[in-house]
């Protein structure tokens, strides 16, 4: 194990990863910290190229996330939609005024030829995000839920039928031939990594696709650092979204052991909720308050986790 460096590498979904990012982002030097976001559940809406999860954290990085909402802008409105639905365009994925200027840009520099990591890079500066956010991959991964009402896209599955059809099993088009985004490469191969988190994103749904991206999963186990992931179930159930309902579908207990033996081989230490237990053979299991009710508790359980990775406390600085 090395863990002498400063840099920290966190994988993640959209909104319980986005406010732990975040709780990380308040703990270290902009230098040291790199997200990488799953872009599994990107897709392609009324002409805009959607990226829920790249946007989850970039909004929630800024400080203009939609609290109760977890995704979107806060103080958003809705004129577009409002005028869309009047015309009878589609009505089923809310898109923002503000946030469909973020998609304006973003659909037109894609089109244009440039890498959606330097697209989200430019964006992350105009919203004036330190730490490096970047997706997964530059290729499109698409995650395509199968489901007892036949195979659906993953915004069809997750929106559109609010995740009721039976799944029977969740693949990743696209990933056979996907490549780690460039920065995400540099960040885990860096001489400075000092730890690796696996944020409490849903392994299935957003963990799994930045892992099925070819070289991925080798990256995180020779990085040669900790490995900390943080269970996204409290008491046997998940915190926020489907985690529970995809275990149970899958087969699967909900419980800490079925989420360790999910990433058993890539972790080396899982962080459970101070209530629950878990028994791992040849995992460190700690046990944290990690339910983030709010930005206080969002730096502290990211002051928590590095304490356990470097070992040494880092105290939450100012935004
Ligand atoms: N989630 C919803 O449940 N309903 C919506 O209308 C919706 C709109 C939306 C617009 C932009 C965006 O970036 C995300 C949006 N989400 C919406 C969230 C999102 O699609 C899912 O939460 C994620 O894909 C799962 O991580």
């Amino acid at each position: 194990m090395r863990a002498a460096g400063r840099h920290i590498v966190a994988l993640c979904g959209g909104v319980g990863g986005a406010r732990l990012a975040h709780g990380l982002a308040q703990c270290l030097a902009p230098d040291d910290l790199t997200v990488i976001v799953n872009t599994g559940d990107d897709f392609e809406h009324c002409g805009l190229s959607i990226s829920p999860d790249l946007d989850t954290v970039l909004y929630t990085l800024a400080g203009v996330a939609n609290r109760e909402q977890g995704w979107g802008r806060s103080g958003e409105t809705l004129g577009v939609m409002d005028a869309l639905k009047a015309l009878g365009g589609p009505d089923w994925f809310l898109l923002g005024d503000k946030d469909i200027a973020l998609h304006l840009i973003r659909t037109e520099a894609l089109r244009a030829g440039t890498a959606l990591s330097a697209v989200m890079a430019q964006l992350a500066k105009a919203l004036g995000i330190g730490p490096a956010l970047v997706p997964m991959s530059d290729q499109p991964v698409r995650t395509m839920v199968d489901t007892a009402d036949g195979l659906l896209a993953f915004q069809d599955y997750f929106v559109a039928r609010r995740c009721a059809p039976v799944v029977t099993a969740i693949r990743f088009d696209g990933a056979a031939v996907a490549r780690p985004a460039p920065a995400a490469l540099a960040a885990l191969q860096r001489p400075d990594l000092a730890g690796i988190v696996f944020c409490p994103s849903n392994p299935w749904l957003s963990m799994d696709p930045i892992l099925a991206v070819p070289g991925m999963r080798d990256l995180v186990r020779g990085a040669g650092v900790p490995v900390l992931a943080v269970s996204p179930l409290i008491g046997g159930q998940a915190v926020k979204g489907p985690t529970a309902k995809i275990m149970a579908k899958l087969g699967l207990a909900c419980t800490n052991e079925a989420i360790a033996a999910h990433y058993a081989g890539l972790i080396d230490h899982l962080v459970i909720d101070t209530g629950d237990n878990c028994t791992a053979p040849g995992l460190t299991i700690s046990q944290r308050d990690i339910l983030m009710r709010d930005e206080p508790d969002r730096a502290r359980l990211a002051a928590e986790i590095l304490d356990i990775l470097t070992g040494s406390s880092t105290a939450p600085h100012g935004d």
